[in-house]
């Protein structure tokens, strides 16, 4: 299998986060691209190489051109207005009964586009966050040329992002910019399968009202865990949409015995959808370890997944999102690729 990564995305670190009411070192560091890179090859899952480029443009294909000019270019404006400061996060936002005019100030903006505390934008996280994009958009083109598997070792990670906000450690959508240049190079469905311990609401927002993506995801209980908003069983999709959209919520405590019933019903239904391609966004942080999460997954479950995965015979396309016990990251996600390849085809 190969694996597309780029070290620019280094250049998004030292970067922050709101966590219980503190302002902390972020979760999502660059070590954890490098950890996995390590199984990579020590455990010679195949090759390992980089992007292609593409322009911006791409982007507005699911981001409005709007935020994709103002991700560009906010860092900017902010050293504008604040020459020594080493980062820029919101602290206030367009909520109930506010006005969606996007204010003039950098600091107005960066609320405007954003939907918590946990995406701040350092100096050289444009960079990273447009070589992200570039391996999700490598990763469809190999797949286009008939690849049967790729790894989008993408950092930072995607599925959070909406249309035009940042949010949850994510910048722009690889998942969903992947999803959408199928779709732009032939493809007629694409499925999403979102094994993130989070649920994608960035991606189901993206695709909600649409019938050629059809989004599933397998996530803690939205009640009792961010993104707090979206991720309830009974959001189904809207207009085209409807039907297209199926949510899996579980209880914070999940173990592999509960998760896998549950995989399988997702699989079930990606199976009856007949999509061209299915993309994994491939988040390890329902492991029992992860510092942020709380399901109970165990390092062999997620060969078994890999395993699940593969019995779909689809041309597969795994995108990085989130995991933060970054010493049990690297053996993890490889057992996901391996269990697929080995157990697959
Ligand atoms: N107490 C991804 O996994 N903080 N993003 C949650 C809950 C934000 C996770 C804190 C977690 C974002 C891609
Ligand atoms: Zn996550």
């Amino acid at each position: 299998m190969i694996t597309v990564y780029s070290e620019q995305q280094a250049l998004h670190c030292n970067v922050q986060e709101v966590l219980s009411g503190e302002l902390i070192p972020s979760f999502e560091v660059a070590e954890r691209t490098d950890i996995i890179l390590r199984h990579i090859n020590a455990r010679n899952l195949g090759p390992v190489i980089a992007p292609h480029s593409f322009t911006p443009d791409t982007a507005a294909r699911v981001h409005t051109s709007e935020y994709v000019e103002f991700l560009s270019t906010a860092w900017q404006q902010w050293l504008t207005t604040y020459p020594d400061s080493k980062q820029a996060m919101p602290y206030c936002f367009p909520v109930r009964g506010n006005r969606a005019i996007c204010p003039k100030h950098i600091e107005g903006k960066l609320g405007f586009y954003s939907s918590d505390l946990t995406a701040a934008l350092v100096e050289g996280s444009w960079q990273a966050i447009w070589s992200a994009a570039e391996c999700a958009l490598t990763g469809q083109q190999l797949i286009q040329q008939g690849e049967r598997s790729v790894f989008s070792l993408c950092r930072p990670p995607g599925h959070h992002a909406t249309q035009d906000q940042m949010g949850g450690y994510c910048y722009l959508n690889n998942v969903a910019m992947a999803a959408q240049a199928y779709l732009d190079n032939g493809c007629q469905r694409v499925a999403i399968l979102d094994v993130d311990y989070h649920h994608g609401n960035g991606t189901q927002s993206i695709f909600y009202d649409r019938s050629d993506v059809f989004f599933t995801s397998v996530h803690a209980d939205p009640a009792w865990d961010y993104p707090h908003f979206l991720g309830y069983a009974d959001e189904a999709g809207e207009g085209e949409g409807q039907g297209f959209n199926l949510n899996l919520p579980l209880a914070l405590g999940s173990h592999w015995s509960d998760y896998q019933p549950v995989l399988q019903n997702a699989i079930n239904a990606i199976s009856n959808y007949q999509p061209d391609v299915l993309l994994v966004s491939l988040g390890l942080d329902s492991y029992e370890q992860d510092p942020i999460s709380f399901f109970k997954l165990q390092s062999d479950d997620y060969t078994t997944m890999g395993k699940i995965i593969a019995e779909l015979k689809l041309p597969t396309h795994f995108v990085f999102e989130g995991g933060y016990a970054v010493d049990a990251l690297g053996r993890n996600t490889v057992n996901v690729l391996e269990g697929f390849k080995k157990f697959g085809a």
